[in-house]
């Protein structure tokens, strides 16, 4: 049975791709055609389904309108992947800079798109000021208290939801030693969806992390904690799974399983920062195996209730943070780098559809 589904896959991925070798997607046919039957987007298909479909998206790629037209028509919802980080939105102590913030909100309101916000506590990106130096634990609660309800406030009313914080567990389930960790003990995580939800009681209020996709050490310690603050009253509402996945490392086959016991906590749940990379060179093979699980977490998501939608760590190759960060691979997104929808983008909307 399941042999059966996937050469169905298969070859449904390996039809996507002689359609895009075509140019069948985006060329002139195709555009010709939807005058009169406009294709529906992503967007439209998992609003069906009662879900939305989003994409991240930084400052520097909003100059480049082939890729802002893309990114304003097929999605719902828009992350701005690093202009609402500490380093970007307090560069000084007490001094806030809404800048690159306030553009992919404003631009994401111009075509009626809600926001995900990203992201208020996190180890990464901090600016100098804030870790170059120790804090007593009564410093760094003041600090923090400030950082979340001014950007929180500043929002307020402007997203849909905050990823509050960010990753923060190991792989083997421990508390990840942060500086927030360290200083505050992990009562911070609590504190900081506290002050979250007094500056904005309408935000979705999220704990985000990779490899927490498959049932294991990590996603248990989120499940152990959801459990213990929805018990405590603490406002949370969702787990946001990024699922930064490799074709080598194999796909989370427990991933539906995962999504339905925090479901069945009575939380929300997201795929939050999809992208699904390969050892390059982008193979027709390994382009059918992306474009599957790609199918197989947008099926997922859709099985299970309490999944609120699927975020693709931007859309395009263009613009993927993966080849700078694991040299050798990439190819991780539904569109190539010439904006042109790739198998996994027809996977999508099947499985949507
Ligand atoms: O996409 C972001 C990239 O532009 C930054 O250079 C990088 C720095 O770590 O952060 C990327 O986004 C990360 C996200 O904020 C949290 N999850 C992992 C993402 C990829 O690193």
């Amino acid at each position: 049975m399941r042999s059966t589904v996937r050469t169905r896959l298969r070859l449904a991925g390996a039809l996507a791709a002689v359609l895009v070798a075509a140019g069948t997607a985006a060329g002139p046919a195709a555009q010709a055609g939807e005058r009169h039957h406009p294709r529906p987007t992503l967007a439209g298909l998992a609003e069906r389904h009662g879900r939305y479909f989003g994409s991240a998206t930084d400052n520097p790629e909003l100059t480049d309108t082939a890729y802002t037209g893309v990114l304003g028509h097929e999605f719902d919802m828009i992350t701005p992947g690093n202009g609402m980080k500490w380093y970007a939105t307090e560069p000084r102590q007490g001094v806030f800079d809404w800048t690159a913030g306030d553009e992919v909100v404003d631009l994401a309101r111009s075509h009626h798109q809600r926001v995900r916000a990203h992201t208020l506590v996190w180890h990464s990106q901090l600016p100098d000021w804030l870790t170059s130096r120790t804090w007593t634990a009564d410093e760094l609660r003041a600090v923090l208290k400030n950082h979340i309800r001014t950007e929180v406030r500043h929002y307020r009313g402007k997203v849909y939801s905050w990823d509050v914080v960010n990753e923060a567990f190991n792989e083997d389930g421990t508390y990840r030693e942060t500086l927030f960790y360290k200083t505050l003990g992990p009562g911070y995580i609590a504190d900081a969806l506290r002050w979250a939800h007094e500056a904005d009681p309408h935000a979705k209020l999220y704990l985000n992390d990779y490899n927490i996709e498959a049932v294991g050490p990590k996603s248990d310690a989120y499940y152990a904690l959801a459990q213990q603050l929805r018990a405590q009253h603490v406002p949370l509402d969702g787990i946001g799974l990024q699922a930064h996945l490799a074709l080598q490392y194999g796909y989370p086959a427990t991933l539906e399983d995962n999504l339905r016991r925090f479901s069945r906590l009575g939380l929300d749940t997201a795929l939050t920062e999809v992208d699904v990379r390969m050892l390059l060179p982008a193979t027709a093979d390994k382009l059918a195996q992306q474009a599957d699980w790609y199918r197989w977490m947008t099926e997922a998501c859709l099985a299970v209730r309490r999944c609120a939608g699927i975020t693709v760590w931007d859309y395009t190759d263009k613009y993927s943070w993966i080849p700078a960060f694991f040299p050798g691979e990439g190819a991780a997104l539904p569109w190539d780098e010439q904006l042109a929808p790739k198998p996994a983008y027809y996977a999508i909307r099947e499985a949507l559809d």
